[in-house]
């Protein structure tokens, strides 16, 4: 029986396009979602992705190459709430991965 897998991928706006065209051209079927990360905010996107257990890893590899880290700054307005109670009073850089990656196993895949 195939070995399928569900990855998970919380990439960078930016990254995004390019690496939607590079999963069709290497033959991933992919579902971009928009996503909002917890701690910015602020909008990023995630990819899901059915593969077989062996083009695991160069999926990563397609991954790795492209998405970039890059600094962001969060800035005390946009993150107050009005019952934060004077948290974060001073912008804050925070280095944004590249990609955060999760890999998990398919108990079952059904295609209708
Ligand atoms: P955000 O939650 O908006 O986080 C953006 C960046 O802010 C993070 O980059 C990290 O550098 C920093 N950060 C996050 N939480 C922090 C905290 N409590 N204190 C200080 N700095 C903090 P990355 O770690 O590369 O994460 C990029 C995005 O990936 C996250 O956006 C979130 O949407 C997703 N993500 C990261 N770890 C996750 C996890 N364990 N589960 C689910 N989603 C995750």
């Amino acid at each position: 029986m195939i070995a399928l897998k569900l990855i998970v991928a919380v990439i960078q706006d930016k990254d995004s396009n390019l690496l939607q065209q590079a999963l069709v051209d290497a033959d991933f079927h992919a579902t971009k979602l928009a996503s909002t990360g917890g701690f910015l905010r602020s909008g990023n996107t995630t990819f899901i992705i059915g593969t077989e257990d062996h083009q695991v890893e160069d999926l990563l590899e397609l991954i790795r190459e492209h998405c970039h880290s890059r600094n962001q700054v969060i800035s005390p307005i946009s993150s107050l709430d009005a019952n934060t109670d004077g948290y974060m009073m001073h912008p804050v850089e925070v280095e944004v991965g590249g990609a955060t990656v999760f890999v998990l196993d398919v108990d079952q895949f059904k295609h209708f």
